[in-house]
């Protein structure tokens, strides 16, 4: 009995969302031809039958294809104050947003077009909506720890308006540890750090993650392997930012009832529900609490207590 209705009705955070994973075909395309960008998909259809994806690196090569198509100050407005109306209609008050400028930056994208796109619509929408946006700025972890650094200097000039600092990319291969120095000179910037572990490597990158010192892990989906990571995550108050549509897309899990966040949940670990790239994997954050409920026998109580937990890990002040 679990209905978009009820869960819109609740007031949540949406704490794992890649701004560029939120373009939709339709306007992917219209980018492309307004920018000069050229796409091996002509069409929208086209283009959402290459959503078929094998795992993470296979998603992450369209991803970084169609993000391309976003060159100009009003292509990363729009993008945001598209997303941003979206999730407002859900019940989202509050929205801590990854934006992943090293792919802009490859193009040639100035820092300031991105960055000051995507603050004004934040702006904006706070004024039309009373929706509270804050920009993650995350650096990719397939590319050397020097490049993360030299982000970390560009975006100096914004620092008070950067609520955190975030890793993703493809993960196996890049554990956290390569990324020590960074994180290490994030937080000693004075900003929160989180990094996405434990999607498609084992339980030992979250180990990893949490020698970092992060605020929170994305995705996480490992820690249910490990009765002892369980108990440390839980015990810490660590919050796991799921992403359940994104797992079953990527393969992760191979059903939402197989998904792990109940039995955390039940564990005592802060989970929370999140969309992470939703026209990529079939939904905004409300169709992954709604989706869940099904796949999990979720009750009100529990997807309730998901929505506090997401709005208790909340960065910005309250
Ligand atoms: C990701 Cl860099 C990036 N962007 C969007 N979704 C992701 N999942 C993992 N890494
Ligand atoms: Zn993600």
């Amino acid at each position: 009995d679990i209905d978009l209705a009820f869960v819109r009705s609740l007031p949540k955070a949406e704490l794992h969302v890649h701004l560029e994973g939120t373009l939709e075909p339709a306007t992917a395309l219209a980018c492309a031809r307004r920018n000069g960008v050229s796409l091996p998909w002509g069409s929208e259809e086209e283009l959402r039958a290459a959503y078929d994806f094998a795992d993470l690196p296979a998603f992450l090569e369209v991803l970084f294809r169609v993000a391309g198509t976003l060159r100009q100050r009003q292509d990363f407005f729009d993008l945001a104050m598209d997303y941003l109306r979206h999730v407002h209609a859900d019940g989202v008050t509050r929205a801590e947003v990854f934006v992943g400028s090293q792919t802009f930056l490859d193009a040639g994208v100035p820092i300031e077009v991105i960055l000051d796109g995507v603050l004004a619509a934040f702006r904006e929408a706070g004024e039309e909506w009373g929706i509270d946006a804050r920009l993650i700025c995350t650096a990719q972890r397939h590319r050397e720890e020097s490049t993360a650094l030299e982000l970390l200097d560009l975006i100096e000039p914004w620092r008070e308006q950067v609520i955190g600092i975030g890793m993703g990319s493809a993960e196996r291969g890049n554990p956290p540890s390569k990324f020590a120095r960074f994180f290490a000179e994030a937080q000693r910037r004075g900003y929160r750090t989180t990094i996405h572990a434990g999607e498609d490597a084992p339980a030992s990158y979250v180990v990893e993650a949490l020698e970092l010192g992060v605020d929170r892990i994305d995705h996480g989906v490992a820690v249910a392997d490990d009765p002892a990571l369980i108990r440390r995550v839980a015990d810490l108050g660590v919050p796991l930012t799921m992403c359940p549509l994104s797992n079953v897309a990527l393969k992760v899990v191979p059903t939402l009832a197989a998904h792990p966040l109940k039995r955390l949940l039940d564990a005592g670990v802060v989970v929370t529900l999140n969309s992470d790239d939703p026209p990529f994997f079939g939904g905004y954050v409300a169709d992954n609490y709604v989706a869940s409920a099904a796949g999990l026998g979720l009750t009100r109580a529990e997807l309730t207590r998901l929505a506090e937990n997401s709005l208790a890990s909340c960065w910005a002040p309250s």
